[in-house]
């Protein structure tokens, strides 16, 4: 029986399968911790705000706050909503409860109330683990009120009135010496967020066994072993940072994990030098501000052997300047936090590395490019990502409705990402067919968007549009109908912050129209709509 309601597992015939081929071993993510504070009790794992933690010491304080989690009530499939930023509090809170089976549900830094109270709500969270910042009491005040099944709010600034914490609390529990791992393999271990649905965002269920696969294939084709020492620059709570294969393919291969506060140029390159960073994964925005600065800064960056790259597609120009201005090798990564992860390889030619974003992980994962009737186009044509495999979800948690279409009745997700096969099997990623824009990584749901901008009492209609960019690949701009007098673009962002909505969602640029152009169909012309900003960029 699974422990979540809500869950789809993956039928019993391909479990099995997965099992006697050795893709899942029954492992817990609270034992890749364990195994290796086993195997080098003395080396570091973590560099993490200003301290130094063995693979011993954290092995310890994971025990110590899955004790802490236990002493407030919270035990196997509760769920705790978990908004933190790369730091120590995230590690512990993380395999605390991996050893609890408590199933952390990630939100970004990013996100705010607008995002928080929905993921509360959707994941019926008995408790939430909330950063210290200034914003923190409004954000616990919200959630709470809003969430009824929150019990605890745990924070890492001063605790408030009421259900508050301090984050310390967690910490203090005196660890139950030699307390077995409540979880189990087959049981969700953490709910992440979907970046590549419509509407609000999903929880996408990963169980020990999918994931911990995932960490350590991810690990072997990123070339992990006890000498790396990784940069964690994008927030650790991303599928990409956290498994692909980041923090936990770091911790699983023995090296060393540096969180770092923030993934500005200045920051990482000091942290590279002084940690002898090996390994770093960045999102194209970013590789670009780390190349400008590195010919500006002449950085020492002698340590770094591997440059991840994912998240939104890199342009081929910007791929080729890495080996000259970095030093060091990259692998283009095209993953989905709903599992299938592509990679180039590090034996692959330069030519595949510079202008493709890889081939499946697995031998195990299954992938089909299909036209719109749902047969497969022939090698080489563009067509929609299908995919079903020993790490990619068969349902997103409580989302009955719309599983029925996100997924094939023979249980393929379908990605929504229109992607070329080259012969050999590597993927290029050529669009998308679901309304989300990718700002550089970061997902911008256009429903979700235009719900709360329809929200504002001048606004009368609104089409949230991608328009290309030159370093972010696109940005959005709202063409909105006004009802009376036309708001400017300041007054929507303020209504935004009002409402709780994450600033990479704010419209970078807003049109005002007296009507939409129409389809056929009746429907608003999105396309007509983008091909008004294929223009030079205007003041914003
Ligand atoms: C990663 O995960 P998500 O869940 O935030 O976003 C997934 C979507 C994909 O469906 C695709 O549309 C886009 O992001 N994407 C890429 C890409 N990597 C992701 N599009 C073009 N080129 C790429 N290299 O973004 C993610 C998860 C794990 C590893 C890396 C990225």
């Amino acid at each position: 029986m699974p422990l979540l309601d809500g869950f789809t597992p993956w039928p019993e015939t391909d479990a099995a399968r997965y099992r006697a081929e050795g893709y899942w071993t029954g492992t817990t993510l609270g034992a890749v911790l364990r195994n290796s504070a086993r195997r080098t009790p003395r080396r570091t794992a973590l560099v993490a705000d200003g301290r130094r933690l063995s693979y011993a010491e954290l092995d310890e304080a994971a025990d110590r706050v899955a004790a802490g989690l236990r002493a407030h009530g919270l035990g196997p499939g509760s769920r705790l909503l978990v908004h933190l930023p790369n730091g120590l509090p995230f590690v512990l809170t993380l395999f605390g409860c991996f050893r609890a089976a408590v199933v952390p549900v990630l939100a970004l830094p990013a996100h705010r109330e607008s995002e928080l109270v929905h993921l509360a709500r959707l994941s019926g969270a008995a408790a939430c683990v909330l950063h210290g910042g200034p914003e923190q009491p409004g954000l616990a005040e919200a959630v709470t009120r809003a969430a009824h099944t929150v019990r605890h709010v745990f924070t890492t600034g001063p605790a408030g009135p009421g259900p508050w914490h301090p984050f310390d609390a967690l910490t203090a529990a005196s660890p139950d010496a030699g307390a077995p791992d409540d979880a189990r393999p087959q049981d969700v271990a953490v709910l992440l967020l979907s970046g590549g649905t419509t509407g609000l965002p999903k929880l996408i269920p990963r169980t020990h066994d999918d994931y911990a696969y995932n960490l350590r294939a991810a690990a072997r084709a990123a070339g992990l072993d006890a000498h790396t020492v990784t940069l964690l620059a994008l927030p650790a709570a991303h599928n990409f940072a956290l498994a692909c294969p980041g923090l936990l393919g770091t911790l699983h291969a023995g090296g060393t994990t540096v969180l770092a506060p923030s993934p500005a140029p200045d920051v990482a390159f000091d942290l590279i030098a002084r940690e002898r960073v090996t390994t770093v994964a960045l999102v194209p925005p970013l590789v670009l501000a780390w190349l400008d600065a590195a010919e500006e800064l002449a950085p020492d960056l002698s340590s770094l052997t591997l440059l991840q790259a994912g998240g939104a597609r890199l342009k081929e120009e910007t791929a080729r300047r890495v080996r000259p201005v970095l030093g060091c090798a990259l692998q283009q990564v095209y993953g989905m936090a709903e599992g299938l992860l592509n990679l180039t390889r590090l034996d692959d030619a330069d030519e595949t590395v510079f202008t493709t974003q890889g081939r499946p992980l697995s031998d195990a994962d299954e992938v089909r490019v299909v036209a719109p009737d749902g047969t497969d186009v022939p090698e080489g044509a563009t067509g929609e990502l299908w995919t079903r495999g020993p790490y990619t979800l068969r349902g997103y948690f409580r989302a009955e409705r719309h599983n029925a279409t996100a997924f094939t009745p023979d249980g393929f997700y379908r990605s929504g990402d229109l992607v070329r096969r080259l012969p050999g099997g590597n993927l290029v990623v050529e669009g998308r067919l679901k309304d989300v824009i990718n700002r550089g990584g970061d997902k911008v749901p256009v429903e979700e968007v235009e719900n709360h901008l329809l929200a504002h009492p001048r606004v009368h209609d609104v089409a949230l549009v991608g328009f290309p960019d030159a370093d972010m690949g696109e940005r959005t701009c709202a063409f909105v109908v006004p009802r009376g007098e036309a708001p400017t673009r300041r007054e929507l962002l303020d209504h935004l912050v009002r409402r709780g909505v994450a600033a990479f969602k704010h419209p970078d640029r807003v049109r005002v129209l007296t009507g939409f152009p129409r389809t056929g169909a009746g429907k608003v012309d999105r396309a007509a709509l983008a091909r008004t900003l294929n223009t030079p960029a205007e003041a914003l």
